[in-house]
């Protein structure tokens, strides 16, 4: 007995050594299939399905799969849901066939969520869809099974620190019933380290371990956990274990972050509608156009997709989101070479649309059709050929001048939810610097997301309007180019947000060696942004000028956010 937890102990330390020691062509090697897949299906589904977002004929708001914990449902009323949970209609292939037919290259699937029930037959707990409902089946082992023969990859989603089912778990936060008390050391011991050992030993090769909400995770604790991976040397984890672990991937929730996250592998996980989980009444869907974008954009900053399905208590994928998925997956039959293996734009905001590239193709993937036909590219190269992805036999004639090369598109987009142009160049692409050009009315707009950022800290984010934050350092700035064709004179305004204790530091604006100063009054939050009015500037000279914003003095936590610095003609 003593020489084999010897050998197991050994084999775990091993297994944390191996991950410690990889080397970066290993993990390179490692995550080759996820950084290609771009696109995968999440699966909230568990005993939450049966409520649906309905408890005792009052609908119950946020997320279904919380609805335990928001009605603050007994521990024993809710498990008798179990007795009603009987999907005889799931199909493990059906699903897999529409995650297959949607373009998507991996499943990852709630194995448990903070409910606490098991989504597959567990020896550590009675509360499974095995032995707890009358469904008396293994829907992981199918789906597991059904990937395999489609040749999709599978990962589990197990939610490690909250459990509002056995005692111990539901210590992290959220506690309403006394049946729910207990140690969460034991907890993990007792529970979920076995389960996670059953998910990692009998499902066959797994692609993913996707953790979930690490509250309370201190370092022992995740390392109860950590040591399982061993078992499945190549899997990918997510930054969700807790205890400072990093994992593999970053998961920005609901959102597609303004640069990805620059030096870190990331996947956006995102409903389709407002719920994670089945709730029978929501019907706030996304329409394919955006779900479309939304993987272009993703895919244009060097991130994954993980786009939800919830289904419901029957086993079904809701109708509306099987027809989004056909839609997705009609787009991509055309022009998957635009996405799938794809490298991340080499331009930082192209106001048509987006790009992603392959060596020596540049994937263009227009938005907004041009209304003179004329696709402007920013790129130094020579474009050797240019033409629509889906029309590869048609070229479309190109130019080039300084501000790059214009392709000649047909008058009317093919493709209103995105039409790909591919540009065919030599070599490395060379992003030219694009210049800000006057509105008809001669108002300048330097946006933030327009800046070349340069410095240590300050950076690009938000998902609608961007701004530059974590400007903590006082020596970065902000630059723009801009081609000015109405000299004159111009009033000067900042759209800023300074929470409260960081207002008192000095900046200046200066275009064409014109500068104004201002000083940063607190506008009560990062998030509450206010247009102030810094003082006239006058243009002397027409052509390309440069334009910056730098810091003078930073007395508190950081100088400002900034969204944009806008320049209005005063009357003459
Ligand atoms: O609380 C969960 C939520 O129910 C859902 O599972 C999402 C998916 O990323 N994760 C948690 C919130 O971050």
């Amino acid at each position: 007995m003593r020489s084999t937890l010897l050998v197991v102990g050994l084999l775990f330390v091993a297994g944390v050594a191996l991950a410690q020691t990889e080397t970066p062509e290993q993990r390179d090697a490692r995550m080759k299939w996820w950084r290609e897949a771009r696109f995968g299906m999440f699966i909230h589904w568990g005993l939450y399905a049966v409520p649906a977002g309905t408890w005792k004929g009052q609908q119950i708001g946020g997320i279904g799969e919380w609805i335990m914990n928001t009605a603050k449902i007994p521990v024993a009323e809710y498990a008798a849901l179990a007795g009603q949970f009987n999907p005889v209609k799931f199909d493990a292939d059906q699903w897999v066939a529409i995650a297959k037919n949607a373009g998507m290259k991996y499943i990852v699937i709630t194995s448990k969520h903070h409910d606490g029930f098991a989504m597959f037959r567990s020896q550590a707990t009675p509360f499974n869809i095995y032995d707890a409902t009358p469904f008396k089946r293994d829907p992981l082992r199918e789906l597991a099974d059904a990937c395999q023969r489609a040749g999709l990859k599978l990962g589990f989603y197990y939610s490690q620190a909250q459990d509002w089912h056995h005692p111990g778990g539901a210590a992290a936060g959220g506690h309403w019933d006394p049946a729910q008390d207990g140690s969460m050391d034991d907890y993990l011991r007792d529970i979920a380290v076995p389960k996670v050992r059953e998910l990692l030993t009998n499902y066959g090769p797994l692609g993913v371990l996707w953790w979930d909400t690490p509250v309370d995770m201190t370092r022992e604790r995740a390392d109860m956990l950590r040591p399982l991976l061993s078992l499945q040397p190549q899997i990918i984890t997510n930054n969700r274990l807790g205890g400072g672990y990093e994992g593999d991937t970053e998961t920005p929730e609901q959102t597609i972050p303004a640069t990805g996250t620059p030096g870190r592998d990331w996947e956006t996980c995102m409903t389709m509608n407002d719920t994670w989980g089945y709730k029978s009444y929501d019907n706030n869907w996304k329409s394919p156009q955006t779900l479309i974008r939304n993987l272009i954009d993703i895919a244009s900053k060097g991130g994954n997709y993980l786009l939800n399905v919830g289904p419901t208590a029957e086993g079904v994928i809701p109708e509306p989101s099987v027809e989004r998925l056909a839609a997705v997956g009609k787009w991509l039959q055309a022009n998957g070479e635009a996405i799938y293996a794809t490298s991340a734009s080499p331009f930082k905001k192209l106001a048509w649309g987006r790009c992603t590239q392959k060596p020596g193709k540049l994937y263009l993937h227009v938005f907004s059709w041009p209304q003179d036909g004329k696709l402007l590219v920013p790129v130094g190269n020579t474009v050797t050929r240019a033409y629509l992805l889906t029309a590869p036999d048609q070229a479309l004639a190109t130019s080039a001048d300084e501000r790059g090369v214009t392709i000649l598109l047909p008058p009317t987009a093919p493709d209103p939810a995105a039409t790909v142009v591919v540009g065919e160049i030599e070599g490395e692409p060379v992003p030219l610097a694009t210049s800000v050009t006057q509105a008809a009315d001669g108002t300048i707009t330097l946006s933030a997301a327009d800046a070349d950022i340069i410095g240590e800290s300050v950076r690009l984010e938000g998902d609608q309007e961007l701004n530059v934050g974590y400007w903590v350092n006082v020596n970065d700035m902000l630059q723009w180019q801009v081609r000015v064709d109405k000299p004159g004179d111009y009033m000067v305004t900042v759209n800023l947000a300074c929470d409260v204790g960081s207002g008192g530091s000095t900046y200046v604006v200066v275009v064409d060696d014109q500068a104004v100063v201002g000083k940063v009054a607190e506008t009560g939050g990062w998030r509450n942004y206010e247009t102030v009015e810094l003082g006239p500037i006058r243009l002397t000279q027409t052509g390309l000028v440069r334009a910056c914003v730098r810091a003078l003095t930073k007395p508190n936590l950081a100088v400002m956010n900034l969204r944009s610095v806008v320049l209005k003609p005063l009357a003459q």
